[in-house]
């Protein structure tokens, strides 16, 4: 990356000292990841920035629902930034306020609405959580999602699971014991979400039709080329692949598992990762004594992580040194108020 901006970022960041906190999603560019005083996933990151209250200015290098959830769960007197408001997540954007209420409507006027539990990843907008919230159902991480799933079982016969279908189906499936059968897709642009009534009163598990732009391209062929390349390989992949690839993979699990398991491996092991290309670069370039691999070749960065480059990080941050807050994001108070009951419940889960 171009050193003067290197040294512009350094020295904006020195200036600023303890007033500024830069949170770094671990699917960022290495450029923005250097200048991160903590790294992780969104949840984690949320977490840390709510822990130190004393920094006025959270600088999320991340995605846009990330950001939010960073607002909600941080002091009232913390401005968040995303320094490239075109950082969005084309999963989260699969899932629209209207379109859940009029879901929500559909499952009223088929009499089934009683016994749905709404489930959101954490990968949604702060509507949608806000939406769950006001439903009685509780958010999810990918490292959680049996457990809000085995919560919200217990409250009702169903669950409506936003927005990722894959996520979903595969925690179903294969740490529910539920089957494929149970499992129905409610898809956002057909009239009943292209379900029949019969459908809508056998299924157990409603998925919304949403799924991630970088594991969702992952196939069942990268998975048998790569076994059939590189004898001995290890086949790990994020539970946001879709359930061919997943029942193909030996290791599913979070980013932050996916990092562990990488870390403790053994010297000479062999590892093919179905996540984003710049975490799995990254982990490449920690453990050489590792054979650290992407799992497809054709599969490319997220785009929308990418947004946050170099040039918006330097931006924001001299920006924030002369106390002029950039693209603030701030959720609405009651908004906030309810996508809050939901978080909260998820950190209440058993
Ligand atoms: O796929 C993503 O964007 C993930 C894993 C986000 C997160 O929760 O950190
Ligand atoms: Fe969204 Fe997928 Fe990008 Fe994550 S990796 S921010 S889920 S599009």
């Amino acid at each position: 990356s171009d050193p003067a901006l290197v040294e512009r970022a350094r020295a904006a960041k020195a200036a600023l000292g303890d007033r500024v906190f830069v949170l770094g999603h671990h699917y960022q560019r290495d450029e923005v990841i250097q200048f991160a005083d903590v790294t992780g996933d969104s949840f984690k990151l949320a977490r840390e920035a709510a822990a130190r209250p004393q920094a006025p200015y959270v600088v999320f290098c991340g995605v846009h629902f990330m950001a939010e959830s960073a607002d909600i769960l941080t002091a009232d007197h913390q401005r968040v930034v995303l320094p490239d408001l075109a950082a969005g997540c084309s999963m989260a954007d699969m899932a629209t306020f209207d379109q859940v209420e009029e879901c929500w409507e559909v499952l009223e006027d088929a009499g089934v609405a009683d016994d749905v539990v709404p489930v959101t990843y954490m990968n949604s907008s702060a509507d949608i959580k806000a939406f769950v919230g006001r439903h009685g159902g509780t958010v999810c991480t990918s490292s959680n999602a049996r457990r809000a799933l085995e919560w919200a079982f217990s409250k009702g016969s169903k669950v409506l699971f936003l927005p990722d279908q894959h996520l979903g189906r595969n925690t179903a499936v294969l740490e529910m014991g539920l089957s494929l059968d149970d499992c129905v897709v409610y898809n956002p642009h057909r009239p009943d979400g292209g379900l029949t009534q019969g459908q809508l009163r056998d299924a157990k598990m409603l998925l919304w039709r949403g799924h991630c732009s970088v594991h969702g391209r992952f196939s069942k062929e990268s998975v048998d080329e790569v076994r059939a390349r590189v004898p001995g390989v290890n086949v790990l992949v994020h539970p946001e692949c879709r359930h061919e690839v997943v029942l193909g993979a030996d290791l599913i699990g979070s980013t932050e598992y996916i990092i562990k398991t990488i870390e403790s491996a053994p010297s000479g092991s062999a590892w093919a990762v179905g996540t984003e290309l710049n975490l799995v670069r990254r982990l490449a370039d920690a453990h050489p004594d590792k054979n650290v691999m992407f799992l497809d070749r054709t599969v490319c960065f997220c785009s929308t992580m990418n947004r946050i480059d170099l040039p918006h990080l330097v931006w924001a941050l001299e920006s924030l040194a002369r106390d002029e807050v950039v693209n603030p994001i701030e959720v609405d108070p009651e908004t906030a108020h309810y996508a809050r009951v939901a978080l909260d419940q998820m950190l209440a889960l058993p």
